[in-house]
């Protein structure tokens, strides 16, 4: 192959890479051994298990639209900031057509396994629309896991009909264990017909959310808790957060990056907070992943979302499109589908076991941009990529450490300068990207930003494997 055609990884490539050798800055994540147990519980949740996201989608259905507290970064015409990226609304639905939706979507999706309900409000302040919705798909389709995402305040009423319902995974949004630090994010409370203010409603919120967490856990119900992270408001306070949390038995930590645009009209928004930069992200992050499981693949998706968590479906499932859509949901068919999941990632695991049990020594750790539609393989035309999967490399392993976003190269089927400038930005700290075709002028233009641009079609261990040998040779 050409030199000017980038490197097309085959098992007869001979093309070296040309890349000097700089640290990624890329701290790990502590190793945290799971139980078997919760592992089985956990290994087709995406948002629970990182690897799972390679593999299983989720959908949201948005059924609960009042709210019981203010957050200073949401704005009510918006869903529930919370769990989705602020400035989105989605079509509200019926109990009856959430089930509908899922029934639907569990046909057309096999690898579909959870169904979330976040929003547009909170879940647990309509409580009748969330438990009937997953009353209707538990009924239809056992085999799809329910999951829930709420501020706390209701939480305590309602942990035993959670259990009674079988949702395995809950999320509690905890941004504070201080009133003083939630009264800067929590302008009001509304709780037994009274409306709280202050530091009374943040510490009302406060109490009710740790009761919450040590009720789940003392039912074995899976808590993940996610934190917005505030720089200057509860940034530093964040550390303390995880520590309580942790105590409490949580069993994740999503710290997120608070999204504050004056056009989406929030308190935040309109008063200049500014939100982290990825760099303070991955900092507070690695200062708190010590102490429990850190998620770092979430993607602040919608109360709408369908699919895994780097795409989003919810175009093709509109309440127009998906009402005329008659259920496919064949228990068989899914599983079927699942076993097939299960084989590749079996073979994958099998493969890095390997590699471990040969004791190569590990290299100095590179990082690579990936574009993939998913199942760990590296599958997606450069051009045709909305996001870059972020992996670390260090001539034994192959890790996930986050994604950036990008605007997609191909609009229409030309390349667009200023958009190729903004993705070689997104990844120029990345020593070279994989994707499954990649055109002559992006390459070109990668090369010079001194980002390999590296062809396959293969698992993304594979290719990330070949290229750092390559990557090594010509240090
Ligand atoms: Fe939805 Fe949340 Fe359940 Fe996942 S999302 S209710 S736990 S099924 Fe996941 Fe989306 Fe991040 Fe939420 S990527 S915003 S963490
Ligand atoms: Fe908005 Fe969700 Fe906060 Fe309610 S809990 S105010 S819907 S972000």
């Amino acid at each position: 192959m050409s030199p000017t055609t980038g490197t097309t990884i085959t098992p007869e490539s001979k093309t070296k890479a040309k890349k000097s050798s700089k640290g990624c800055g890329c701290s790990s994540t502590t190793p945290q051994q799971i139980d078997p147990k919760i592992q089985e519980r956990i290994e087709k949740h995406p948002c629970y298990s990182e690897e799972a996201h390679h593999h299983y989608a989720r959908m949201h259905v948005a059924v609960a639209p009042a709210c019981n507290i203010q957050c200073n970064y949401c704005n009510r015409k918006y869903d529930c900031a919370n769990e989705s990226r602020p400035g989105v609304v989605s079509e509200l639905l019926t109990p009856e057509e959430a089930a509908h939706k899922a029934l639907v979507i569990a046909g057309k999706i096999p690898q579909m396994t959870v169904l979330g309900i976040a929003g547009p409000g909170d879940p647990l302040a309509n409580p009748k629309q969330t438990f009937r919705t997953f009353e209707l798909v538990a009924d239809k389709a056992p085999d799809i896991k329910l999951c829930l995402s709420t501020n706390g305040l209701m939480l305590p009423d309602h942990v035993d009909k959670i259990k009674e319902l079988n949702v395995d995974h809950v999320t509690i949004t905890i941004n504070m264990v201080d009133p003083k630090v939630g009264s800067k994010i929590y302008p009001w409370v509304r709780y037994q017909r009274k409306r709280w203010k202050g530091e009374e409603a943040a510490q009302l919120l406060h109490e009710r959310q740790m009761e919450g967490l040590q009720a789940l856990q003392e039912a074995d119900i899976l808590c993940k808790v996610n934190s917005v992270m505030i720089p200057g408001i509860n940034d530093e306070h964040l550390v303390e957060v995880d520590e309580a949390i942790r105590s409490k038995g949580a069993f994740l930590h999503n710290i997120m990056p608070l999204i504050s645009a004056p056009e989406h009209g929030t308190y935040f928004g309109l008063t200049g907070q500014r939100g982290p930069t990825p760099k303070e992200l991955k900092a507070l992050q690695d200062s708190c992943s010590g102490n429990m499981k850190m998620m770092r693949h979430c993607r602040q998706c919608r109360a709408d979302a369908v699919g895994l968590l780097g795409e989003d479906r919810s175009q093709e499932f509109t309440k127009e499109k998906f009402l005329e859509m008659t259920p496919e949901y064949n228990l068989e068919k899914r599983q079927e589908v699942h076993a097939g999941i299960k084989q590749i990632k079996d073979a994958m695991k099998a493969a890095k076991a390997e590699r471990a049990a040969k004791k190569k020594p590990r290299g100095e750790k590179i990082l690579v941009a990936v574009a993939t539609k998913g199942g760990g393989i590296v599958n997606q035309h450069f051009g045709h990529a909305k996001e870059f999967q972020i992996f670390e490399v260090d001539g034994v392993e192959v890790k996930f450490v986050g994604h950036r976003k990008v605007d997609h190269y191909c609009q229409g089927g030309y390349g667009e300068e200023a958009t190729l400038d903004n993705i070689i930005g997104a990844i120029s700290d990345c020593k070279a990207v994989l994707a499954s075709k990649i055109g002559d002028c992006p390459q070109g233009m990668l090369k010079e930003a001194g980002v390999e641009p590296v062809q396959g079609y293969e698992t993304i261990d594979k290719i990330a494997l070949k290229y750092y040998e390559q990557f090594k040779q010509q240090k």
